[in-house]
């Protein structure tokens, strides 16, 4: 047997926690063959909860699964872990200032940076799910300055399974026959949601889609609040498709990517496709070795695509400006 991967999950007490933890241990992210530690990560007063969902871990009997921690003490949760995958955070509630929201959060993800620091593996990367997803994992990075920029990811996964899925029932086909849709930007209501460089059963997603206005004034805000219409479907915020895309990203980052194709992760801007240098956002992303990966050059940015993309990253600049000035980072 390999030796185990040690996983770290904040908020894992919570709904995504729950519905993620269980295909962690299953080997959804690392294979079937690949053994798994769990370091489970909530608040004191959730750990009567976070108990029982390691009594239901326990029930499953899972050959990979070889140990589970659970603990509200971050130098414990995080302790040689390879992966910390963040999801525990403070989301915006109506009425709440941007100013609030950034000192709650701040808060979090900077003890949350400095403790992956300070004790977890060597290799690790961070994954940041909790929302604002994209600041959060910005704030953490500041706050671990000496874990490498291209280990930091925030999750635009669910917004591109969201895409696809849309075109998909557009134009009559099945999710597997779209591929390629980029998300750029900020995991909020201000992402793009590119289909022109999507493709539908090999053909330019445009094309089979023949339909602009659709695809610019429906198909973008339906991505856009698809968050907003289930919470109001069904009274609670995406959890099982957001556990879903949370394996996902994880697992395209860890297993080589498709010939031809690429994925969308929020990542350390290089300044690629014009976004600003250090901010975390959602760019299309390829692994050859499923260790290192590369921002996918060279796509086609048309005059739309273009201000979509620009108006997208200057409120995460604006947002990681206002972190700078708050938590004085
Ligand atoms: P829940 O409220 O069900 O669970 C959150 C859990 O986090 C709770 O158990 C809570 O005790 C714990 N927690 C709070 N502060 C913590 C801290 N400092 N350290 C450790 N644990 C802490 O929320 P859930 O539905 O699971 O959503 C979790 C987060 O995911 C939210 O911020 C949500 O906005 C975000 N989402 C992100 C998405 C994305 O695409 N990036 C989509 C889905 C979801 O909205």
């Amino acid at each position: 047997m390999k030796k185990a991967i040690k996983v770290a999950v904040t908020g894992a007490a919570g709904n995504i926690g729950y519905s993620m933890v269980f295909r962690i241990a299953k080997g959804d992210l690392f294979g079937a063959d690949q053994p798994v530690e769990l370091n489970l990560i909530d608040i004191a007063p959730a750990m009567d909860k976070l108990e029982g969902v390691k009594m239901e871990l326990d029930d499953c009997a899972f050959p990979l699964l070889e140990k589970i921690v659970c603990t509200s003490d971050l130098a414990e949760g995080f302790k040689d872990v390879n992966w910390a995958i963040l999801v525990g955070s403070m989301p915006r509630k109506a009425g709440m200032e941007r100013s609030d929201l950034l000192k709650i959060n701040g808060g979090i993800f900077t003890g949350q940076g400095k403790a992956i620091e300070q004790y977890a593996a060597k290799d690790v990367r961070i994954f940041v799910v909790g929302n604002p997803c994209n600041t959060n994992c910005w704030i953490a990075k500041q706050s671990a300055p000496s874990i490498p920029a291209d280990r930091w990811f925030a999750m635009t996964m669910l917004d591109q399974h969201r895409a696809t899925y849309q075109l998909a029932n557009k134009t009559g086909v099945l999710s597997r026959d779209v591929k390629n849709v980029v998300i750029w930007g900020n995991h909020s209501s201000t992402q793009y949601p590119d289909a022109y460089n999507a493709t539908i059963n090999g053909k330019p997603a445009v094309e089979v889609v023949n339909d602009k206005d659709w695809l610019e004034n429906d198909f973008i805000p339906t991505v856009q609040k698809r968050g907003a219409a289930v919470i109001a479907a069904r009274g609670a915020s995406s959890a099982a498709s957001a556990a879903n895309a949370a394996i996902d990203t994880v697992y395209a980052l860890s297993t080589p990517t498709p010939k031809g194709e690429w994925f969308s992760v929020g990542v350390c801007s290089n300044g690629e496709y014009g976004t600003p240098k250090g901010i975390i956002t959602s760019l299309p992303v390829r692994t050859e070795d499923g260790k290192t990966w590369h921002v996918v050059e060279g796509l086609d940015i048309n005059e739309f695509s273009r201000a979509k993309i620009d108006a997208t990253n200057k409120e995460l600049l604006d947002e990681s400006n206002s972190a700078k000035e708050i938590l004085g980072l």
